[in-house]
């Protein structure tokens, strides 16, 4: 923080980065795994920053919370338990327990200071955490992995960025974990990083994806205060008959105003898919 600005200076985008300009310093601490930081902005209300990158802000965070729960939940017909690794801010269990098929959810997040800061900080993402549906573990998602099999309908990996503690949560070795951990008919979507900035990770990714499992599909959204305003998912099924871009739940109009969605509808969902012809040709097979 510099003359009252935030700037996400990071090797991970060389050359650029967003500032945003701080109201008031509310957090700052090192937990075991990484930096934590939370400040008040002027304009973008509260901030959650680990190892400098942004994790999330009041103004824009619906659009990513929103995406990467509904695309693979209304790409499932009865998606009844839900996994979701890292998420430490609770804004996607926050999602997740609107969606009406949903049962039972757990939550597996590695840095429980990230989890007690946001519930004293984030209140709207951390409202999640009062679910009765949710179950809360403390650990690595890689190793809780590791130790279940056949069990998930949906698994959402919201992690952070490959540099830090979520590097393995972007390796094949995961992806195979989270096949097994998956009922036969299971979907994952996983945060897919930047096609402005990530394409080779993300080439990498979809292509071992590819050979693990029937259909695999990149969708995105649009968010300001993520690296160049853009983040994808990475979405695979162990059915051969998903389409991810047709879902098989469409919220009614009174649905999506009941469950307070800001961004995310059945139309947004389908053009999710819908790639600029350089990522296109970058992504496809
Ligand atoms: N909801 C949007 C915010 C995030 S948070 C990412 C979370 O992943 C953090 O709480 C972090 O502690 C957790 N995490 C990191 N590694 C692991 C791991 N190995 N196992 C479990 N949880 C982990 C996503 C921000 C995206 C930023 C894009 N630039």
């Amino acid at each position: 923080i510099q003359n009252g600005w935030f700037s996400e200076i990071n090797d991970q985008w060389p050359g650029q980065a967003l500032s945003l300009e701080v109201d008031e310093i509310l957090f700052e601490g090192k937990s075991k795994y990484q930096d934590i930081l939370v400040f008040k902005s002027k304009h973008h209300g509260k901030v959650l920053v680990l190892d400098g990158v942004i994790q999330c802000t009041d103004r824009d965070e619906f659009s990513y919370q929103e995406m990467i729960t509904f695309l693979p939940l209304n790409s499932h017909p009865c998606p009844k338990k839900v996994l979701i690794v890292g998420g430490g801010d609770g804004g996607v269990i926050r999602e997740v327990s609107k969606h009406p098929a949903v049962e039972s959810i757990v939550q597996c997040e590695i840095d429980g200071e990230v989890i007690e800061v946001c519930k004293k900080y984030l209140p709207n993402m951390a409202k999640g955490f009062s679910s009765p549906k949710l179950t809360q573990y403390i650990g690595d998602g890689f190793d809780y992995m590791k130790k279940h099999e056949n069990e998930f309908d949906v698994i959402i990996t919201d992690s952070s960025d490959p540099v830090g503690p979520a590097e393995s949560l972007f390796q094949e070795s995961y992806y195979k974990l989270m096949k097994k951990a998956l009922k036969p008919d299971g979907v994952l979507c996983c945060q897919g990083e930047c096609i402005w900035l990530h394409i080779p990770l993300i080439t990498s990714v979809l292509e071992f994806c590819r050979g693990l499992f029937p259909v695999v599909s990149y969708g995105y959204t649009t968010i300001p205060t993520y690296p160049s305003g853009q983040i994808g998912f990475i979405l695979c099924s162990n059915n051969k008959d998903t389409r991810f871009d047709q879902p098989v739940t469409e919220f009614t109009e009174n649905q999506l105003e009941e469950l307070q969605l800001k961004y995310y509808d059945a139309e947004v969902h389908k053009t999710a898919f819908i790639l600029p012809r350089f990522a296109k040709k970058a992504l496809s097979p």
